[in-house]
This record gives structure tokens, C-alpha cells and sequence, in this order.
């Protein structure tokens, strides 16, 4: 009976939580599961011109520098090996079979839509399809591990189409936001803490060019 009651606490806890979230951020709305792992920045929307190239491969590109980006939280790494990500019409990205993906506590693994990133070191990739589609307007992000469980999903609405990332604030274990939101001038920050001060979006593509054009 006292298990019972337990396991009925828990739940309401669980939902309760759900609940507010889904009420501050109107559209967006995240479940997560499984050992820390979690979706944690989503590019649906580059910034027009240069400054929207978010795989630094010298162009910005609609459906090429739209990127997922995967934090581990937990306390244990974690091979991503096998594992997929899809949007709401359907798997767009799965990590390959026969290569360790190997996501260490504290770090990041970023799947760009297409183009040639550069300049990022490990862990990241390209959409396997080819694309990964995400709707500016709203869209449905889920990860899947490679047994089949759903890890994390996060829908959004209009909040994808602002010239920026939908961000998790802190790292892993926040609340959604967009970095203009929390007035920091960087729009998205692929395989780098999503924080306001100058370690994170600061190193960001976008700002380096502009501040190399800046002095010359
Ligand atoms: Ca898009
Ligand atoms: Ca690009
Ligand atoms: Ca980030």
C-alpha cells in the first residue's frame, strides 16, 4: 500500500512538472528520459546572410545549417551508436551502427541538416537523409535510443522561426528559451554550452567573422 501510494505521488510530481513547463513556454513542451540525455538546442530557423552559417562551411544554407544539438547530463558517457533522431514526419538522422558515437558527461554531439561543417573537432554530423527538415512554424524533435526508447521530445511552435536557436537553459537540465529572450547576442552555439556569458555564443561563427571584418 505505502509502494502504492509511492508510485501515485510520483506520478503526480511528474505531471505537475510537465504541466508548468508546457504553460511557460506556450508551445514548447519537453519530455525527457533515460540517463541524462537530452536534446538541447535546436536550429530550425538560421539567421539570414552570413551570419546564419552554422556549420561554417562558408554558406548559409536553409536546410543545412539547421542543427539538433544533444547534451549529456548524466554522470555516465554514453555511445550514441544506433541511436535516431526524427522530427515529426519521420527519421531524418541515424547515428551509424558501426561507429562508437561516444557522448562523455558534459558533452555535446550536434547533427547539422546538410552542407560540410567545419572546424567543430568530433561528434558532428550531417542528417543521414540528407535533411533534417525542422518547420520554422512548429515542428516535434524526438530522440531515440537504439533500443527503441524515446529518450527526449520537444515540440514548438513559433518560437522556431526567429532567427535563432530554441535553447535549454542550463545545459541538460533547464527550461527552453531563445537567447535573445535572455538578451544575449549570439543566435546559436552548435557543440558549446548554451549560457550568457562570454564562453558560450560569444566563440560563435557568426561573431568571429564579424568582429574579423570589424578590424579589418
Ligand atoms: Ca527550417
Ligand atoms: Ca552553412
Ligand atoms: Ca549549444
Amino acid at each position: 500500500m505505502k509502494i502504492a501510494w509511492l508510485f501515485l505521488c510520483t506520478v503526480a510530481v511528474v505531471s505537475v512538472d510537465i504541466a508548468s513547463r508546457a504553460e511557460e513556454w506556450g508551445t514548447i513542451s519537453a519530455r525527457r528520459d533515460g540517463a541524462g540525455i537530452t536534446i538541447n538546442e535546436i536550429l530550425a530557423d538560421p539567421p539570414e546572410g552570413e551570419s546564419g552559417d552554422a556549420n561554417r562551411d562558408g554558406e548559409r544554407e536553409t536546410y543545412g545549417d539547421e542543427f539538433v544539438e544533444i547534451y549529456n547530463a548524466g554522470p555516465d558517457t554514453v555511445n550514441l551508436r544506433g541511436w535516431q533522431i526524427a522530427d515529426a514526419t519521420g527519421v531524418r538522422h541515424v547515428f551509424p551502427d558501426s561507429v562508437n558515437v561516444v557522448l562523455l558527461p558534459e558533452g555535446f554531439v550536434t547533427v547539422f541538416g546538410g552542407g560540410v561543417p567545419s572546424g567543430f573537432g568530433e561528434n558532428v554530423w550531417v542528417a543521414s537523409s540528407g535533411r533534417l527538415a525542422l518547420n520554422n512554424g512548429g515542428d516535434q524533435v524526438t530522440l531515440v535510443a537504439v533500443s527503441g526508447d524515446t529518450v527526449d521530445v520537444v515540440s514548438y511552435g513559433s518560437e522556431g522561426g526567429h532567427n535563432e536557436s530554441l535553447i535549454l537553459v542550463p545545459d541538460g537540465v533547464g527550461e527552453w528559451t531563445r537567447p535573445s529572450v535572455e538578451e544575449w547576442d549570439w543566435p546559436f552555439s552548435p557543440q558549446e554550452p548554451n549560457r550568457g556569458d562570454t564562453g558560450a555564443g560569444g566563440a560563435t561563427w557568426g561573431r568571429v567573422k564579424h568582429q574579423y571584418r570589424s578590424h579589418g
